[in-house]
């Protein structure tokens, strides 16, 4: 009997054991110590021995129960180390692992050369005009002076679309329409034989022609400029243009030429060039910008009287202007897309 009684502390300590959930352990916690358990009914088989038997036997039920509730409250403890084990496996960290990469966009490198030369005129003071890159014929050619039998109006060297438009050759149509709304804004004040205020802006943005080869793209860039008021003189241009190539290529060390040319809409005309007096193209001219005293029939065209209002113009090619201050030798590296390339830029 005393033995079975002993025993009951090792057959609980196993059936704890063999528990495997919270609930498994309380339905065999149950079996020993529950109102229907094992204890329970030794206790109630007291009443029917002898005071003395009932101290010895009691004394000896009590040391197991205690036993029991020992096993279980170990067990219990075990169960809890476990799963607090389980949950900080199910949690870990690998702090050894490399970190999630914050890919950081950047701006194409000519994108950076149109914002530098925002950035230039801004602070001398000229407007900047964009639209669209859809023209009319008018915008285009006629009101630039550019006649009917010129080469550059044919299908070989111009993107026509549906409806009589074209991609724009060059951003001079912006230019034209800028100076359009400048002088309908002033109307009032023109017409009173008043000073209209100058018209100073510059127009970047996306060209378009029919040519393909290392140093032609079909898409490529070209920022204008045009200055009109009446004491604008080509000293001015001189001036502006000399102030920009110092800026931009953050130098005094480089001298410009201003060579005799032709453009329909300037005359007269002349190619811009420039030569550093040190770094790696120190010594050689380059050919950075055309320009010119805008047209009479081009001033005419923005509804100016050309007896009254003069000015010049320029236009030259951010894509170029990007080859040279990054020293990129092939213009369709700026077209391929190849983050090898751009990602040098950033
Ligand atoms: C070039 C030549 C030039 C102009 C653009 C212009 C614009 C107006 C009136 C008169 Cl609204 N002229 N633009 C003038 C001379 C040259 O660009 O070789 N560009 C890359």
């Amino acid at each position: 009997m005393n033995a079975s009684i002993d025993d009951l502390v090792t057959q609980a300590r196993v059936a704890f054991e063999q528990a495997t959930t919270p609930a498994d352990l309380e339905n065999a916690k149950a079996v020993y110590l529950g109102k229907t358990g094992r204890i329970t009914e030794l206790m109630k088989g007291l009443g029917a021995l002898s005071v003395d038997e009932k101290k010895t036997q009691g004394a000896l039920i009590n040391k197991v129960k205690q036993g029991i509730e020992e096993a279980l409250q170990a067990r219990r403890m075990q169960m809890q180390a476990a799963e607090l084990e389980r949950q900080l496996q199910a949690e870990a960290l690998d702090v050894t692992l490399p970190g999630r990469a914050q890919h950081k966009g950047g701006l194409h490198p000519v994108s950076m050369t149109m914002e530098r030369i925002e950035r230039v005129f801004s602070s001398m003071g000229f407007e900047v005009a964009k639209g669209p890159e859809i023209e009319t014929d008018w915008f285009n050619f006629t009101a630039l002076n550019t006649p009917q039998n010129h080469p550059a109006r044919s299908m070989h060297d111009t993107f026509y679309v549906e409806g009589g438009h074209l991609l724009r050759t060059h951003t001079s149509p912006m230019q034209i329409r800028h100076a359009v709304q400048h002088v309908k804004r002033h109307q009032s004040l023109i017409e009173s034989g008043q000073s209209m205020p100058e018209i100073r802006v510059i127009a970047p943005g996306r060209t378009y022609r029919v040519d393909s080869d290392a140093t032609h793209s079909p898409m490529f860039h070209q920022c204008e400029g045009l200055w009109i008021g009446e004491q604008v003189s080509f000293k001015d241009l001189k001036v502006v243009f000399t102030n920009f190539c110092k800026m931009f290529f953050e130098s005094d060390d480089l001298i410009l030429r201003f060579r005799p040319s032709f453009f329909p809409f300037t005359e007269p005309s002349a190619e811009i060039d420039i030569q550093f007096a040190s770094g790696p193209l120190a010594g050689r001219w380059l050919e950075v910008a055309g320009s010119g005293q805008v047209h009479p029939n081009v001033v005419r065209n923005m509804g100016l009287d050309p007896e009254r209002y003069i000015g010049f113009a320029f236009g030259m090619g951010p894509d170029r202007l990007t080859m040279l201050r990054y020293g990129v030798n092939d213009l369709r590296l700026f077209f391929d897309g190849d983050l090898r390339f751009l990602h040098q830029f950033q």
